[in-house]
């Protein structure tokens, strides 16, 4: 272990320094990363672009931003005291409540010691001579450091449609994934907003009736299930509290991380009422609990069964909205439930159309020709605006890794690498790239679980991976290309044999143009992801290439030998 014990919120002003691990990011991720690792005695240092703790939750303070994962599953299961002492308000977790929750836990831990906040990265480079990273920061600051570990979250790089005349609007703009600390004022305001994904309709539905008049421009539209939201009563939590261990063994033992049982594992041999029936159970527990109706991974794949939970929902938002016209636009037909990650409703979104200072505008039909210095104009009309907000997500899974502008042994940078889409070996690692470690990364479960359990998994994984390593003398990681194009090719055939690529979702990169379309998560349900994760560590690491410190620049890295 290295022996650099100086006090990071000063290191900008200090020379280089030598680290063992360097963790990019303070959110779920790079908070649990940094404890394990310094419990396993190492010297880490956490960069963190900005001010405080969160990662996710430290940016998206938009109106209504809230989890749709229950509160009680959103949260760290690896310290029993920390769910003994947190307690929870809601049934799903608002922004402030999970930015406290983190900033409690860093706080709980003593993490922020060795956290440096304020410190953008704008590069990593390998020294083969060293076999080392070089950390650059915005201020120039430098560390060197053995791992290099991205804890950047998957939705963290927003992403601004660039539309003409984008920079001419004299209103406020907005993006939710940058939302001011002080709020916005929206009183008296005409305000628009484009997107209608997960965020735009928890920001719809929190907006409409606070503005003068709030003008909603829609794309596509989407499946809202209702969240049903309500306080967490104190027997409520008792329960929880007395069954966290079966809670949290059931979360990483299932699909989506979620401990919910399912109604049927299939819809094989039920009628369309008895479907229907079921349906309308799960409609009244809301939340992720309806995806649960039957076997997830069987609503995501059977074509027929999703059909008929589509229509399902198709006239429950026919219900909801009283103008037939209105209501068919906000009825989704181009995409399967689920094949867009499903968002919920938590305040009534569809009944917000039935306001008169609400007002939807169908920019599929008549698209956003630009944007002009009083609002938007679309190929049917104009609309004055006092505030333009983009609810148009993220450069997701890949953005914010590839913004890291990482550069590998010979000079191969990540962007080269992935240029026709990320290619790793169990999101992990990518070869090419030794030492390397991406939590979360494309081709991992992550985005299509609750995260909190995705993160736990990988942080252990590579806590373990690190303490292997360092038991059996070796110093250098890398996945093995052969391992990697076995898991790339696996990861495509079992979402080619889901519904995903009948939508043009972010899971595919089809939201940001120009980007190589390729469905980028692990479709195969954590509890498979997790078994063949703890196989490969029990072999030795298979698939995988180790070094050790005598491999001096240019040797090959020999597989594990003992
Ligand atoms: O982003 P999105 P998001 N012209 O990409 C529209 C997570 N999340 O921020 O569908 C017009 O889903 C775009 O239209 P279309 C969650 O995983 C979690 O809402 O591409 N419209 C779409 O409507 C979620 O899935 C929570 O046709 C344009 C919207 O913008 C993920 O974050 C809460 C456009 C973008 O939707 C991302 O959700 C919130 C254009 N040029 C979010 N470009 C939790 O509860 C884009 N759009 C944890």
């Amino acid at each position: 272990m290295s022996d650099a014990s100086m006090d990071v919120n000063t290191a900008g002003e200090s020379a280089d320094t030598d680290v063992d691990a360097v963790v990019i990011g303070a959110g779920f991720s790079g908070l649990y990363m940094l404890h394990k690792l310094r419990k396993q005695g190492l010297d880490v240092r956490v960069y963190e672009k900005g001010d405080e703790v969160g990662g996710t939750w430290y940016w998206n303070r938009y109106p209504g931003a809230r989890c749709d994962s229950e509160s009680h599953i959103y949260c760290y299961s690896f310290d029993g005291d920390l769910h003994e002492e947190w307690e929870w308000s809601e049934r799903y977790p608002e922004q402030p409540e999970i930015l406290e929750y983190l900033q409690w836990v860093a706080d709980r831990l003593d993490l922020r010691r060795n956290i440096a906040f304020e410190r953008e990265v704008t590069s990593a480079t390998y020294d083969e001579s060293s076999d080392t990273w070089s950390v650059e920061m915005a201020d120039g600051e430098r560390v060197s450091t053995r791992y290099f570990i991205t804890a950047v979250g998957c939705l963290s790089k927003p992403f601004r449609p660039d539309f003409d005349g984008r920079d001419e609007f004299e209103g406020d703009w907005h993006h939710t994934a940058r939302w001011p600390e002080d709020g916005v004022d929206f009183s008296d305001k005409h305000v628009g907003v484009i997107g209608t994904g997960s965020t735009g309709i928890q920001f719809i539905s929190a907006v409409g009736g606070r503005a003068d008049h709030l003008t909603v421009f829609q794309r596509t539209p989407n499946y809202a299930v209702p969240a049903r939201n309500r306080p967490l009563e104190d027997d409520r939590y008792e329960e929880i509290r007395a069954n966290y261990d079966d809670i949290w063994e059931r979360a990483r033992d299932s699909r989506l991380g979620m401990p919910f049982e399912h109604e049927h594992e299939t819809a094989y041999g039920l009628s369309e009422d008895d479907i229907r029936e079921v349906l309308e159970e799960r409609w009244q527990q809301g939340g992720f609990r309806f995806l649960h109706t039957f076997e997830p991974g069987s609503i995501l794949s059977n074509a027929e069964l999703n059909e008929t939970v589509s229509e399902f929902i198709r006239e429950k938002i026919r219900e909801k909205v009283d103008d037939p016209e209105t209501a068919e636009t906000l009825v989704p037909t181009d995409h399967p439930y689920g094949a867009k990650r499903p968002p919920m409703d938590y305040n009534d979104y569809y009944g917000t159309f039935n306001r008169d200072d609400v007002s939807l505008v169908d920019v599929d039909a008549a698209p956003i020709e630009r944007v002009t210095a009083g609002g938007i104009r679309t190929t049917d009309d104009h609309y004055d605006l006092d505030v333009l907000v983009y609810a148009t997500g993220f450069d997701a899974m890949t953005g914010a890794l590839l913004a890291l502008d990482v550069e590998g042994p010979n000079g191969r940078t990540l962007e080269q690498k992935w240029n026709a889409g990320p290619r790793t070996y169990l999101g992990l690692m990518t070869h090419g790239f030794p030492n390397l470690f991406t939590i979360t990364g494309p081709q991992s479960p992550s985005v299509l679980t609750n995260m909190p359990m995705a993160i736990e998994q990988h942080v252990e994984w590579i806590a373990d991976c690190i303490g292997y390593m360092d038991d059996h003398g070796y110093d250098r990681i890398e996945a093995s290309e052969a391992s990697e194009n076995q898991w790339v090719q696996n990861t495509n055939m079992l979402a080619e044999n889901m519904l995903f690529s009948e939508a043009k979702s972010w899971y595919r990169g089809a939201n940001v143009p120009g980007k190589t379309q390729v469905f980028t998560p692990f479709p195969g349900g954590l509890d498979n992801y997790r078994e063949i994760c703890a196989r490969v560590a029990r072999d030795d690491y298979d698939g995988f290439e180790l070094g050790r410190p005598s491999s001096s620049a240019g040797d090959a890295v020999s597989e594990a030998d003992d």
